[in-house]
């Protein structure tokens, strides 16, 4: 390799916060541009905070065999912004001494690329930035990614990174890399060309508990607690061979046998994209489990998707249905009605599918909703024959629900994504009742 190829290090940081598992969370964003800039001829190296098969871990560390499990967890002081949480703070991902063990091995960088989650976990992209500078001084550290994209002010000031990048920033990436480093590269097919793109780098991974890919890009609805827009404007769709094709090079070339479906909306508009994907899913009979921890668009699922679910091999199915209340979704959201959910749970119990395996996820924590009211759609889930998952409410800037969400709640959410946390219930004003979130995980174990 000529000495004038400039070597890019990949960085997926560790996650701060109160809880975190990984549910099938995989860095396919990093591991996208990887892939591209690998494609282009750059020298790419990957280091990942939340590898949870580092051989420095401790044995012991839960597993489930379809590619979920536990982080390492170590306790952090809380940050002072939370200190009337009374649950405890913690880091996931590698002991930081590992990590400067690993960065010690490599070669220098001439740029370091760090991804972000969820905003309200930057505490953990500022401490990677930190030990990232601290192994390579003088190297370019670059952002990006989802916090780097809903809270760009914010990450300027504090993430510590040289440069910022907002939203699917592929081409212009590409181009910045291009002027900082002089080497001429191509940055490979535009973002809409979905069956293009080479597909993420996996394979830099020290082992691939599962593969998480994409059907489509952005999502045909605008509900109002959702930041889809905001990060993937544009909807554009996959053809069903690609999809195929991706799966089975992970399965005969890797050995992964578990898939995760990130669409924002699958077999949601075009109606007939969906069931093709499902349908060439099938036809491959390839020996995989399919999980879709992100959610089906309920509308789309007939008897006809439901059995084609099956048959194109989905184990965990998740609808999201958000509440049970369709009167309550006038201004949040326009995806379902009560037709729709209860055809969709119909559909799935006679396509033989049953909770666990089969669940919906339900919004809790939305500023003005009511302990009985998600209590009531637990119920009726149940009643569906569904397992009802709660997803508490983040409240993310320049949604529509955003200027509610800062008069419902008692922080000052505008001062620091440390408030999004799901995990504190920001929406709710004081004196805040620990006390609702245990009595609803009661009435869901009921
Ligand atoms: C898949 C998904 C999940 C997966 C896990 C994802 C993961 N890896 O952690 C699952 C289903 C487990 C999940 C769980 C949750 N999620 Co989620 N999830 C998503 C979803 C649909 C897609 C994210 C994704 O992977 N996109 C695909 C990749 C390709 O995009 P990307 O990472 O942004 O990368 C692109 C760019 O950002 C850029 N890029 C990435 N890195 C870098 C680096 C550099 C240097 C550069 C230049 C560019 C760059 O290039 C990529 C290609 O364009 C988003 C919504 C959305 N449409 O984005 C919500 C979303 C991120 N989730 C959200 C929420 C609320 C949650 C939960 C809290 C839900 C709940 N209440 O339980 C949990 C928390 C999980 C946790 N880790 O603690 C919120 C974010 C909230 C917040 N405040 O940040 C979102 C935005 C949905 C929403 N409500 O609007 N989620």
């Amino acid at each position: 390799m000529p000495c004038d190829v400039p070597h890019v290090l990949l960085v997926n940081p560790w996650i701060h916060g109160f809880a975190a598992y990984d549910f099938w969370a995989r860095p396919l964003g990093l591991l996208a541009i990887a892939a591209r800039l690998r494609a282009g001829g750059l020298r790419v190296s990957w280091v990942d905070c939340l590898d949870r098969f580092h051989p420095r871990l401790p044995p012991g560390l839960p597993r489930k065999a379809d590619g979920r499990g536990a982080f390492l967890r170590t306790g952090l002081p809380t940050p002072p912004a939370l200190a009337d949480v009374t649950r405890r703070y913690a880091r996931y991902g590698i002991d930081p001494a590992w990590l400067a063990e690993d960065l010690g091995r490599l070669p220098r960088p001439d740029l370091v690329l760090v991804g972000s989650g969820m905003t309200y976990g930057y505490p953990g992209v500022r401490e990677t930035i930190r030990h990232l500078r601290a192994a390579f001084p003088g190297v370019p550290v670059w952002l990006g990614g989802i916090y780097a994209t809903l809270c760009p002010d914010h990450a300027r000031r504090f993430a510590g990174a040289d440069r910022v990048f907002s939203g699917p920033a592929e081409t212009e990436l590409c181009r910045a890399i291009a002027e900082q480093t002089g080497f001429s590269f191509p940055g490979g097919p535009p973002p809409d060309h979905l069956d293009a793109a080479p597909w993420p780098a996996y394979d830099l991974e020290r082992r691939i508990p599962a593969v998480a890919l994409r059907a489509s890009r952005g999502c045909p609805f605008a509900c109002a607690y959702c930041a889809s827009r905001l990060l993937e404007p544009a909807r554009r769709l996959r053809s069903p061979a690609s999809v195929v094709t991706e799966i089975a090079h992970w399965h005969r070339g890797f050995g992964v046998t578990d898939f995760v479906l990130y669409d924002d909306a699958f077999l949601a508009r075009p109606e007939g994209h969906g069931p093709a994907v499902l349908e060439a899913i099938a036809a491959a009979g390839l020996p995989v489990r399919l999980h879709t921890p992100n959610a089906l668009h309920a509308r789309g699922i007939t008897r006809e998707t439901a059995r084609l679910l099956g048959r194109a091999g989905f184990v965990t199915v998740r609808l999201g249905v958000e509440t049970t209340d369709f009167a309550r979704r006038a201004g949040l959201d326009r995806k379902i009605d009560a037709e729709d959910f209860r055809r969709a749970a119909e559909a799935l119990r006679a396509a033989g599918y049953r909770p666990p395996a089969a669940g919906a996820y339900l919004l809790a924590g939305l500023p003005g909703w009511r302990e009985e009211e998600i209590v009531r759609s637990i119920d009726a889930v149940h009643a569906a024959g569904l397992l009802p998952v709660l997803a508490w409410y983040s409240p993310i800037p320049g949604t529509a629900l955003w200027p509610q969400a800062l008069a419902a709640s008692r922080y000052d959410l505008a001062s620091d994504p440390l408030y999004a946390d799901p995990a504190i219930v920001p929406c709710r004003k004081e004196p805040f009742d620990w006390g609702w979130i245990t009595r609803l995980k009661a009435h869901l174990a009921a």
